[in-house]
């Protein structure tokens, strides 16, 4: 269904612990291939090499681009939520999210803008045909194809990528979903987020993108998120509102690749 053009502006929302080497250079490739009229908003959890004060210089130099500081690292989760309610105070037509350390290539940013003009939720999805993943070791591929293997077959959707966090979210999806009352923290906040808007009815489309290793800055997974994606992903099914009640089945989400 063809969506309506005359929404508010594209909001990229990044979350940065520890992004000093990369924050920078992130923001400038990724400004320049979105619209003129798009905000940027990094969500630092007062990181301790000095990221945030690079974020600050660049919202000054920058009008496009602003800093939302939080006092503590809380996980992915905390940081998205409270970033996309900033986005959707400020007027978000769509509300972007992926992660600062060049995994995501600026380059797919068109793809999924354009992508959204057709669907309430585009995800950036390495396991669709022309998507992948370079420079992973088997074990973090087996986590990773594990992990959203898992979700699908506990949630019983058709969306291959679960776990991905490159993503674009009409506004009304955002506004939808209950953001009080989402808890997940690390992979699982993907997953319930995708889950939520497919329990809603909202389409959910995957674009391919090919996934590249971190090439500066040190990783911040560790066991205990993906410890948190198994146990929690099962009471994805059981929280919250029931898919019979208003919303369209996860059997009847539609699902286009
Ligand atoms: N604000 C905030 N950002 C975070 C937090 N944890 C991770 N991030 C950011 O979220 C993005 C993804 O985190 P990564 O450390 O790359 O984790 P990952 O992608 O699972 O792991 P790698 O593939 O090893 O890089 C990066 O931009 C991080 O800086 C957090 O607790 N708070
Ligand atoms: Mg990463």
């Amino acid at each position: 269904m063809p969506r309506s053009t005359d929404r508010g502006p594209a909001w990229l929302v990044l979350p940065t612990y520890n992004e000093a080497e990369n924050v920078e250079a992130f923001v400038a490739a990724a400004r320049e291939k979105l619209p003129a009229s798009a905000q940027v908003l990094i969500v630092d959890d007062n990181s301790p090499d000095g990221t945030g004060e690079i974020a600050d210089r660049l919202a000054e130099e920058h009008e496009g681009v602003s800093v939302l500081h939080r006092p503590r690292k809380e996980g992915l989760g905390p940081a998205y939520v409270a970033g996309f309610r900033r986005a959707l105070a400020g007027g978000a037509g769509l509300v972007l999210e992926m992660d600062s350390d060049f995994s995501h290539d600026p380059a797919y940013l068109p793809r999924l803008l354009e992508a959204a003009e057709r669907a309430d939720l585009v995800i950036g999805s390495r396991y669709v045909p022309g998507g992948g993943v370079s420079e992973w070791g088997a074990l973090r591929q087996a986590i990773s194809r594990g992990g959203s293997a898992y979700a699908r077959l506990v949630l019983g959707v058709g969306v291959r990528d679960l776990t991905g966090g490159f993503k674009c979210f009409r506004r009304e999806v955002l506004e939808t979903i209950d953001l009080d009352t989402i808890q997940a923290r690390g992979y699982a906040f993907q997953v319930e987020m995708t889950y939520r808007a497919i329990q809603r009815g909202f389409e959910v489309v995957e674009v391919p993108i090919v996934f590249r290793d971190r090439q500066a800055g040190s990783s911040k997974m560790d066991r205990s998120i993906v410890v948190e994606a198994v146990w929690r992903v099962p009471l994805l099914r059981f929280n919250g509102r029931p898919p019979q009640q208003g919303g369209a089945a996860p059997e009847r989400g539609r699902y286009t690749f």
